[in-house]
């Protein structure tokens, strides 16, 4: 990286601070342990756990990915160890290993939320919540909280009830919704601090041999560079009717200049997911990238670039 040192990229949820805007993206890396073998997992702003439940869940029948034009379609179905286990063994993993933490939490009900935020209450060396109300590959779609704006309110209150003001709240949204900035409007009143755009969109694949879905599950989340322009779109509209509330922005990311145009969109944070398969150190190289990109225009701090698109369109 150039003259990093006269360059300030650090950026914050709310009171919480890293020193690097460039995460990874919730259930692309586990709870670090992979990724640890690759890089110091200190070395990036935060690591992103996947999306846990109160209790362990197998998930979905196999096959569970399918490739995609500049994509794929996951349909993990939440596989997870619950909460008690993630608690027990992740967390300390993680903290040993020096990373800052975002815990993601995912229910099948109100109260599964708030059962989650009262055990992750007083857990030492966490950074922030994302509270996942989007995930596609729930049996049914009156799961996806993220598509009613009432679901998605009694979430997040009750979760900002039971937290209190102890963890900022990332709220992660769907972008299958006719109206992203609707239902942001009603999570950033019941008590968000931050939101995550965008989950994956709900697709499916069918095998033209075996004339069935590819997936076991059906249908599936769909990421990667394909639905970039999406996530760009989501960002920039909810930055301009939000400007204040912080927004992590993933979709697609697999480059320093993917990740800038997300950040001139609006957001103050970058997730790394589906590039990851591909290149372990994806997420550093983005990091470094970034910077680069961010030195060359000119900027000396991150966070002056947070939304610039935005500005730059009133200006002209
Ligand atoms: O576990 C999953 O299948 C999954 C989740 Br929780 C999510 O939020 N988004 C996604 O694409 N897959």
């Amino acid at each position: 990286m150039r003259q990093m040192s006269n360059f300030n990229y650090s950026t914050n949820f709310q009171n919480a601070v890293f020193p690097n805007p460039i995460f990874t993206a919730s259930g692309c890396a586990g709870s670090g342990k992979e990724l640890a073998q690759f890089f110091p997992l200190g070395e990036i702003g935060a690591v992103v756990t996947k999306s846990i439940m109160v209790k362990a869940r197998s998930g979905r029948p196999t096959p569970r990915m399918a490739e995609t034009p500049s994509g794929m379609l996951n349909s993990i179905g939440l596989q997870g160890p619950g909460i008690d286990q993630f608690i027990a063994e992740d967390i300390p993993f993680l903290q040993k290993n020096g990373a800052r933490i975002v815990v993601s939490i995912a229910g099948e009900s109100v109260d599964d939320y708030g059962s989650l935020a009262r055990r992750l209450r007083g857990v030492p060396g966490l950074s922030a919540l994302e509270v996942n109300i989007s995930c596609p590959n729930v049996e049914n779609r009156g799961q996806v909280f993220a598509c009613d704006p009432i679901a998605s309110r009694s979430v997040v209150e009750v979760v900002r009830r039971v937290l209190g003001g102890e963890l900022p709240i990332i709220v992660k949204l769907s972008p299958d919704v006719t109206d992203i900035v609707a239902i942001a409007n009603e999570v950033i009143s019941a008590g968000a601090d931050g939101l995550a755009l965008i989950n994956t969109l709900l697709g499916m694949v069918i095998d033209v041999d075996t004339m069935r879905p590819k997936l076991g599950g059906k249908t599936g989340g769909l990421s990667g560079p394909a639905i970039r322009p999406v996530a760009v779109r989501a960002i920039y509209q909810v930055h301009q009717a939000f400007p204040k509330i912080p927004i992590l922005g993933m979709g697609g990311v697999a480059s320093g200049g993917d990740a800038l145009e997300m950040v001139l969109a609006g957001a103050s944070g970058i997730s790394v997911g589906t590039a990851t398969f591909g290149n372990p150190n994806a997420v550093i190289k983005i990091r470094d990238e970034l910077a680069n990109l961010l030195i060359e225009r000119g900027f000396t701090t991150f966070k002056e670039a947070v939304g610039f698109a935005h500005r730059s369109e009133n200006a002209g």
